[in-house]
């Protein structure tokens, strides 16, 4: 019986406990554990659900660099595929941008989130890491006080508490690092983009050899390949949508009007094997620290997937944060640790603000906003700007790859 498959210990004491195994925690965790550092990670999901989790996959240049530094990236680097074109469809045309050729642009690759944790998780089990499965932290306790711990619960609903020098809140934006914070002590910052899309993964091969963006009168489509078999595609819909209201044969109808199928070439069609409805929203904490408590990933900041900039910002937060940890607990160097939050808030900032510009070229007037024809002519200028300028077009890839 390995590690990951002990039934779970419910007490135990980490110099670091780290929330959540998705990008962040497991990158940290990864880090850490290299650097001899005594850390746990609990998980409320079980492993075979966590490998399940179909969500992000393109990673930044810049990510796979973090993850190959530190010998990580095999799996990406042999089964990802790099990627770096896109194409806009809209009523004035379509063009293409290929983003690595421009600016300060790189290639993505392409590589499922899911794979990734998969791999994170062999790489810190294989070197001994500890993880506690079906473990959910329901508090982080005494943050800023002289006996940090966390309170768990398990799967079975055994409670218990991990006694810690530092805890990582890496368990995303519902999770009981963000909900340990008080009122006084971090803000909140806050932004609903009235945009819905129902996220779709489709057994079915990439229809065109771009990340494919349409606007449409009736909302925008999106098109990502994730393998040679796997497509996603996103369909905007109106808030408060159910998952399953749209029959198959209405989103395939749906998305061959929006990408304009008839124009410019028929879309492959597979059976529809996820649907997510992702209301279209960001958030960012400040400050990222309270006492013994960081945040990293989706508990310190959401993003709307406009821009895919979620699993990128999460990996090198938790790359800065176990150098700070690392200096700290190894050298009772503490200005990293100090530092964390303004030097991510600043990576965070930026990204999100790339992001909410995406937004508004990918989506006319919304969620019943007054003047359609304005935002509808700003939005239709704002494609036309980078249809033409090589100024602006070098702005987007540098923005579009970077973190
Ligand atoms: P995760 O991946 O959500 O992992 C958090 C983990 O914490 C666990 N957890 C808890 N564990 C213990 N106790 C608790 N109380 C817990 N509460 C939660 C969860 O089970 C989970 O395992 O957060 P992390 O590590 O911060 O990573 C963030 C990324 O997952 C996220 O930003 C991206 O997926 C966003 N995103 C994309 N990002 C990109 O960079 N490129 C993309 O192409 C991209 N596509 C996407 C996306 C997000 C999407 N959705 C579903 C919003 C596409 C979609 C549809």
């Amino acid at each position: 019986m390995t590690e990951g498959q002990q039934l779970p210990a419910v007490d135990g004491v980490a110099d670091v406990v780290v929330l959540g195994a998705g990008p962040a925690g497991l990158v940290l965790a990864n880090l850490l554990l290299a650097r001899g550092i005594d850390c746990v990670v609990l998980e409320r999901a079980d492993r075979d659900s966590l490998r399940a989790r179909a969500r992000a996959g393109f990673l930044a240049a810049n990510t796979v660099r973090i993850l190959e530094r530190h010998g990580l990236a095999d799996g990406l680097l042999r089964r990802g595929h790099t990627h770096s074109t896109c194409e806009f469809r809209t009523e004035d045309g379509r063009f293409r941008l290929d983003y690595s050729t421009l600016g300060q642009g790189e290639p993505h690759t392409v590589y499922p989130q899911q794979d990734l944790v998969a791999d994170l998780l062999t790489y810190y089990q294989a070197a001994g890491g500890r993880i506690r499965f079906g473990t959910e932290a329901t508090a982080v306790l005494d943050a800023d006080g002289d006996d940090p711990s966390v309170s768990v619960r398990t799967a079975e609903g055994r409670p218990g508490r991990w006694r810690a020098r530092y805890v990582a809140g890496c368990d995303g934006r519902h999770g009981a690092g963000r909900r340990s914070l008080p009122g006084h002590a971090v803000r909140r910052f806050h932004r609903d983009h009235r945009v819905t899309w129902l996220g779709l993964l489709a057994e079915a091969p990439p229809s065109l050899d771009a990340v494919g963006y349409a606007v449409h009168e009736r909302g925008f489509a999106g098109h990502m390949a994730r393998t040679s078999e796997i497509t996603r595609y996103y369909v905007q819909c109106e808030r408060g949508t159910p998952a399953d209201a749209w029959s198959q044969e209405r989103i395939w109808d749906e998305l061959d009007l929006r990408m304009r199928a008839k124009e410019y070439g028929p879309l492959r069609r597979g059976r529809i094997v996820q649907r997510t409805v992702v209301d279209l929203e960001s958030d960012v904490l400040e400050p990222l620290r309270h006492g013994a408590l960081f945040l990293a990933g989706d508990a310190a900041s959401l993003i709307s997937p406009s821009a895919a900039k979620g699993a990128n910002l999460a990996v090198l937060e938790a790359e800065l944060l176990a150098r700070a940890l690392i200096d700290d607990l190894t050298r009772g160097d503490s200005i990293g640790v100090e530092s964390y939050s303004a030097r991510c808030l600043d990576h965070i900032w930026r990204a999100q603000e790339f992001s909410h510009w995406m937004v508004e070229l990918l989506h006319g007037a919304s969620g019943g906003d007054g003047d359609a024809h304005f935002l509808n002519s700003m939005r239709r200028s704002r494609m036309a700007s980078l249809r033409t300028s090589r100024s602006q077009q070098d702005w987007f890839a540098e923005r579009y790859v970077g973190v």
